[in-house]
């Protein structure tokens, strides 16, 4: 698309009386784009299967699933918050993450949380992990929003990442700086539970 009809398509958009607008139908009652879709064993599902039209990234990345739950930004939100001190691999110094508990996320997605399950958490660069629940749960994985008190960019560590407190698990805090956040995927955007 040029520039020209990229501005004329805006503009008519733009002009759209607001029934025309209201008249479209909403995915989900999300105000952002999701940013963490949370697939397999869950309860809950706020939109439809995998579109392997529109779902581009997620079909690329052979994901496939009936029913889902899409979290936005604010949605991610709504679990109390933690925040952890890990010193991080990049420059050898302690950083501050703040996020919710990664089980809190999944349980509003009604997700089967038993301990012999599995999740494999999945970035937007296709690197993905298999994290066992008991895992998750005995280090305490957060989904973090923020480092250092800002939100983290895509492009950076961000917008997600799942990460937890290596200085605080003795195993991890005994290996090596680099050896500690193999099961951190940084871009974190999908978590398929395995119950
Ligand atoms: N999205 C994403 N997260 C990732 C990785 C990656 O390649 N992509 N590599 C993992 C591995 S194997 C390690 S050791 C740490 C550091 O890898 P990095 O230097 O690629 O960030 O991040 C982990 N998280
Ligand atoms: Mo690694």
């Amino acid at each position: 698309m040029d520039k020209r009809h990229f501005l004329g398509a805006a503009a008519s958009a733009a002009a759209l009386p607001f029934a025309a607008q209201a008249a479209r139908p909403a995915r989900n009652d999300a105000c952002g784009p999701a940013l963490l879709t949370v697939t397999g064993a869950i309860a809950n599902s706020n939109r439809g299967p995998l579109d392997p039209v529109l779902d581009q990234m997620m079909h690329k990345h052979g994901v496939t699933f009936t029913q889902a739950w899409a979290f936005d930004y604010a949605s991610l939100m709504a679990p109390a918050p933690q925040t952890i001190r890990p010193t991080l691999e990049y420059d050898g110094k302690p950083h501050t993450l703040r996020g919710p508990l990664l089980l809190d996320v999944l349980a509003r997605a009604g997700a089967r949380l038993n301990d012999k399950g599995i999740l494999v958490l999945r970035a937007v660069d296709g690197y993905n992990v298999e994290l066992p629940v008991a895992q998750a749960r005995a280090r305490r994985f957060i989904v973090a929003t923020h480092i250092d008190g800002n939100p983290m960019p895509l492009g950076g560590l961000g917008p997600l990442w799942a990460v937890y407190d290596a200085d605080r698990v003795p195993d991890m805090a005994a290996l090596p700086l680099p050896q500690r956040f193999a099961a951190c995927p940084w871009a974190l955007y999908h978590v398929d539970v395995k119950a």
